[in-house]
């Protein structure tokens, strides 16, 4: 059994009870761990709300990870709230509309701006804010996508944001190794939630994956909870840098 007692997560990303990020919250809650949930915004704060009474210890704040300000309040908070942390989970993303809908070509200087800003940047700033508060050491994970690798229609300017943030990981974890802070990547497949909801054709996209992967299923959130559990746990003492694929095989097919 994963033993997460007495350690304490800060995650970022839950939007709604489909989000990864609340999957990932659910696992690390029975795991033991202590839970601070981040929402991006006043309008999520209520959804965010909604959701803690099911968690054993958790808290919420609010934080969008494109403003340096807000993240610095927030991880002051944190270590009033804390004094330290153990785990930090970014799931986030966001390219703006017109980058996922129209030709890649057509990508708007300002729209792969905030698609890596929001996408990838982050994980460097939150990184660098949980650092200081992660005196026994750590383990920090994000959220990726296959689209990094290989071109999936639409997915456009996310797909480099993605293999920015995988090289950020890996960048990351040799910073911060000699603190004893992980760093990795879960390479999740497609699951429908609001984020994938914006997407036309995710049912083919499903489908695909049904018909060609290893498993012939999709795989479910909390699947992707469980691995992030172990990622975050002592038992992933030694993994660092790492993207690890939880797609039910997808990734290694040829045709
Ligand atoms: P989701 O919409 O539930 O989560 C995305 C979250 O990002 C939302 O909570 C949103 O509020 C947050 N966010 C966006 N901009 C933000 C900002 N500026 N500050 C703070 N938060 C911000 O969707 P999800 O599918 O759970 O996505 C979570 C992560 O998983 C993303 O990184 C996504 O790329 C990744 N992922 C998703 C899938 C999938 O098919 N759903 C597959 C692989 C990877
Ligand atoms: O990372 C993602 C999607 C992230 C995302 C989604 C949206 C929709 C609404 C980022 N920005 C926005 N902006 C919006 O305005 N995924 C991994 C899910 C996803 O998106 C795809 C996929 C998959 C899987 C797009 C095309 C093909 C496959």
């Amino acid at each position: 059994m994963i033993d997460l007692k007495g350690k304490t997560a800060v995650i970022f990303g839950l939007a709604n009870k489909r989000s990864i990020a609340w999957a990932i919250a659910q696992k690390l809650n029975e795991a033991g761990a202590s839970l601070a949930i981040c929402y991006q915004n006043e309008r999520l704060k209520k959804e965010a709300d909604s959701l803690l009474p099911e968690l054993r210890d958790a808290k919420s704040f609010q934080c969008d990870v494109s403003v340096d300000g807000e993240i610095d309040a927030t991880f002051l908070a944190l270590k009033h709230a804390y004094g330290k942390l153990d785990i930090v989970v970014h799931s986030v993303a966001f390219a703006p509309a017109d980058a996922i809908k129209n030709d890649f070509l057509l990508t708007a200087r300002e729209d792969f701006r905030i698609a890596l800003d929001v996408s990838a940047y982050s994980l460097v700033a939150v990184s660098r804010a949980a650092a200081p508060l992660m005196a026994e050491g750590g383990s920090i994970l994000t959220l990726t996508y296959y689209g990094s690798e290989k071109v999936f229609p639409n997915y456009n300017v996310m797909g480099v944001a993605k293999a920015a943030l995988e090289a950020t990981v890996r960048y990351l974890a040799a910073s911060l190794g000699p603190k004893n802070i992980r760093v990795n990547a879960i390479s999740a497949g497609p699951i429908k939630t609001l984020a994938a909801r914006g997407i036309g054709d995710f049912n083919k996209i499903l489908d695909t994956v049904t018909e060609r992967a290893p498993l012939h299923r999709n795989v479910e959130a909390l699947e992707v909870g469980n691995t992030a559990a172990f990622l975050l746990s002592p038992l992933a003492s030694g993994i660092t840098g790492e993207v690890t694929y939880v797609d039910c095989g997808y990734n290694v097919t040829g045709m």
